[in-house]
């Protein structure tokens, strides 16, 4: 077995079966306190698969991830600060549409993304056919069809996890593009940018997010928040961890 650990975050919109996956993946090995100095809920788990050992976070359900809320914080932060190896999106096959907004966001900052599509059972019910490999495509992430509820799809997920983590699949996130003055400030900014913060974050998210006015962001770039970066202990210690 190797000793490396891989962590794994669970994004998504409030109901769209994160915490359901999350269970079916790591049964009884989980805990949940609360972020350091916040009163949002963290749920943290583990599972083994094929001998290798991951770490997986439930993040708090939001429809966005632009920092209006203490939650949409917390999931923004894991993702950027932490950079999980493999970061699962959530979404309600149901509510593709809806949902997809959150699944783009999240491909600005990271390109280690499985989409995963839930409530795939409740889809078929409705009649509502999803061409998956166009989907994907598309997306240029993997996206998996599951009914968490019912296990169905886990072991493909499984096998998505592995190869990801293991470098076997090269993705290529869709690039959102905006209005040409965005554009041209983006490119006025990137190089800017690229040089405060190199290779360690997602050049052309901070710079839409500079854009934005998102001083929150600021704030948390300046004062990178520890417990979240890589190579840190576990620190979930620090919380009143209890197992339920
Ligand atoms: N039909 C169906 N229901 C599901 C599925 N996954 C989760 N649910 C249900 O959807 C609701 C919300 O699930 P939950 O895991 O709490 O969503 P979360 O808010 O994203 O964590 C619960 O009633 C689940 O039982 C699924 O694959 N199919
Ligand atoms: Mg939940």
């Amino acid at each position: 077995m190797n000793n490396r650990e891989y962590t794994i975050a669970l994004a998504g919109n409030p109901n769209t079966g994160k915490s359901t996956l999350f269970n079916v993946l790591t049964g009884l090995r989980q805990h949940t306190g609360n972020w350091p100095g916040k009163t949002v809920v963290h749920a943290e788990g583990f599972f083994t698969y094929k001998d290798e050992q991951y770490r997986i976070i439930d993040l708090p359900g939001t429809y966005s991830l632009y920092s209006n809320s203490v939650d949409e914080e917390v999931a923004r932060d894991f993702i950027i600060f932490a950079k999980p190896d493999v970061t699962l999106v959530v979404l309600d096959a149901t509510a593709l549409e809806r949902n997809l907004n959150l699944a783009l966001q999240v491909l600005e900052m990271t390109d280690r993304v499985i989409v995963c599509l839930n409530l795939m059972d409740e889809a078929k019910k409705k009649g509502i056919v999803i061409d998956i490999a166009k989907l994907s495509k598309k997306l240029g992430v993997p996206v998996v069809p599951l009914a968490a509820r019912n296990k169905e799809g886990i072991e493909e997920l499984l096998e998505t996890i592995v190869r990801m983590v293991h470098g076997e699949i090269k993705t290529k996130p869709i690039v959102v593009s905006y209005s040409r003055a965005i554009e041209e400030k983006i490119t006025k900014l990137l190089p800017l940018v690229k040089e405060i913060v190199g290779e360690e974050y997602p050049a052309r998210w901070v710079a839409l997010r500079l854009l934005d006015g998102d001083t929150s962001l600021l704030h948390a770039l300046q004062h990178q928040p520890h417990h979240l970066l890589k190579g840190v202990p576990n620190y979930a210690c620090h919380c009143s961890a209890k197992s339920i």
